[in-house]
């Protein structure tokens, strides 16, 4: 098996839902090499390949030392012949001819500005490119039919393009909070996503709101969302019904993780001062995004207290150790894992849980906490 650097054995578990991943690893040459090819795989819509480069980033970012040889790969799980070929031609030649080619080839690199745009998905960005796009000022120019997310998503699209900073993220904290305590007192409001698992920056803000008392929660998005549209917070928002129901013989089959709760996917209007200083100020209104002021995508969810573990779970990520979970769950222990609850299929019955360390124990996995979850 594969030492460390005292001769003490690793044991590196197959599925990233075993292992600990730290936000900070050693290995950042290797997987952000990988998660180029991972990438580039998304974008040619071939989903088994981009998972397996990314499972063999995952498994180098649980590495705890810095890789110098292929001697240091004996014995890993989840690295197949391609992905070792790329960490060789780098560990040998410094970088990989296929990751670099990749990465500066045109249709990657419009994929990439393309799907970058809010609202824009892999199938319509790759429509665009054969029609001769490749930036989102080509959107504007050509004069493009744009849905509302994607105008949105045009518009802002520099701001957008911003990382959002942890100071940020409490700053729209303090707004969310604002607005769901004055619309429905004894909520419980947590920052989930990235901000969760200790990231210092993120691409959104991701809200998880629940109440206590099961049933107080319904349509209480609608309600946060007119007392922000009061405020002037929002310059965009989609809000989607709660859809859910829970089946009697066990969770329909659903391809995606997509969930069914109530949720809203939004830009939110900071004041740029405001976002310097770390006070919020949230009494102009109007739509507008002007130069004082910054563009924040913000998503939002509300979830029945019954359900909050899971959809905290669920919320966390990363979206590799999510999927890891669910594979998990199915393969290893015949049960469903969703963000709404956790069938087992053996004993034909939900089973509950009030926290994500019940979650786990069910699942028969050591508890990760948020921090290592960064597969
Ligand atoms: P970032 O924003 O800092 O870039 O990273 P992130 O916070 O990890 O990514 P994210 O895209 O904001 O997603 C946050 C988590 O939410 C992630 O684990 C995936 C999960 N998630 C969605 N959409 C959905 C969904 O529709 N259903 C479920 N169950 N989870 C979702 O983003
Ligand atoms: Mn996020
Ligand atoms: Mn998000």
């Amino acid at each position: 098996p594969e030492l460390n650097g005292d001769g003490a054995e690793i044991l590196m578990k197959s599925y990233a839902c075993q292992r600990r991943t730290p936000l900070k690893h050693h290995n950042a040459f290797l997987t952000e090499a990988l998660e180029i090819l991972a990438q580039n795989a998304e974008f040619n819509d071939n989903e088994g390949r981009s998972v397996a480069f990314r499972r063999a980033a995952s498994v180098l970012k649980a590495l705890p030392h810095r890789v110098k040889s292929m001697e240091d790969l004996r014995c890993l799980p989840c690295l197949g012949d391609h992905s070792q070929r790329v960490i060789k031609e780098i560990l040998e030649d410094g970088s990989s001819r296929e990751v670099e080619s990749t990465r500066q080839s045109e249709q990657f690199q419009a994929m990439k500005a393309l799907t970058g745009v809010f609202g824009v998905g892999v199938r319509t960005a790759d429509r665009w490119i054969r029609e001769g796009l490749r930036t989102p000022d080509d959107l504007i120019r050509t004069g493009q039919q744009l849905n509302r997310a994607q105008q949105a998503g045009v518009q802002y699209y520099s701001e957008l393009q911003r990382a959002v900073t942890r100071a940020e993220a409490e700053l729209i904290m303090a707004i969310v909070e604002a607005a769901v305590n004055s619309v429905l007192p004894g909520c419980q409001i947590q920052l989930m996503g990235g901000f969760r698992r200790g990231k210092e920056v993120g691409h959104d803000v991701d809200f998880l709101i629940t109440h206590p008392e099961e049933g107080k929660e319904e349509g209480l998005m609608l309600k946060i969302i007119s007392w922000l549209e009061e405020q002037g917070v929002l310059l965009y928002q989609k809000t989607t019904r709660n859809s859910y129901v829970e089946r009697l013989d066990g969770p329909a089959r659903s391809a995606s993780n997509m969930d069914r709760f109530e949720r809203c996917f939004s830009i939110f209007k900071l004041h740029s001062s405001a976002s310097r200083s770390g006070s919020a100020s949230t009494s102009e209104s109007g739509s507008a995004c002007d130069s004082g002021c910054r563009a924040v995508r913000v998503d939002l969810v509300v979830s029945p207290f019954s359900q909050f573990a899971f959809a905290t779970l669920g919320w966390t990520g990363s979206k590799l150790f999510e999927r890891e979970l669910r594979r998990w769950a199915g393969q290893e222990k015949q049960m469903t894992l969703s963000s709404h609850t956790l069938y087992d299929s053996k004993q034909n019955l939900y089973l509950r849980a009030q926290t994500e360390e019940e979650i786990f124990a069910h699942l028969g996995l050591e508890f990760i906490p948020p921090s290592e979850r960064n597969a």
